[in-house]
C-alpha cells in the first residue's frame, strides 16, 4: 500500500482527480540491456470501484466494507490511507461524488 506516496501527493496539493506519468529508468530483464519504461495512471480520490468516476456506487461499496480489515481486495475504500475503512472514508467519498478522471 503506497501510504507514503499518497501523503506526499496530498502535501503537493495535487487535485483530487488527475493523471500522472511514472517513468522507471534503467529497467533490465537481466539479459541484453536496459530501457526506460513509462506508464500513465489515473488517481481519483474516492473511486473505490476503479471505474474512473466517483458516484453513489463507491459510497455504497465502501459502506459495505466499513470495519473490514484492509487488504489487497478492498484497499481502494481506505481513501485516507490510514489502514482502516470507516466513516471518515465514506465522508471523503461523499464529498467527491460527481468527480471523474480528466
Ligand atoms: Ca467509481
Ligand atoms: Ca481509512
Amino acid at each position: 500500500m503506497p501510504t507514503s506516496w499518497f501523503s506526499r501527493s496530498r502535501s503537493q496539493s495535487l487535485s483530487a482527480a488527475h493523471r500522472i506519468t511514472v517513468t522507471l529508468y534503467g529497467v533490465s530483464d537481466g539479459g541484453t540491456g536496459s530501457a526506460n519504461l513509462t506508464a500513465q495512471m489515473g488517481v481519483l480520490i474516492g473511486d473505490s470501484n476503479g471505474n474512473g468516476a466517483v458516484s453513489s456506487a463507491d459510497v455504497a461499496q465502501t459502506k459495505s466494507r466499513s470495519g473490514v480489515t484492509v487488504d489487497a481486495t478492498n484497499f481502494r475504500s481506505d481513501v485516507n490511507a490510514n489502514g482502516a475503512i470507516n466513516d471518515s472514508d465514506i465522508s471523503l467519498i461523499k464529498s467527491s461524488v460527481g468527480t471523474g478522471l480528466p
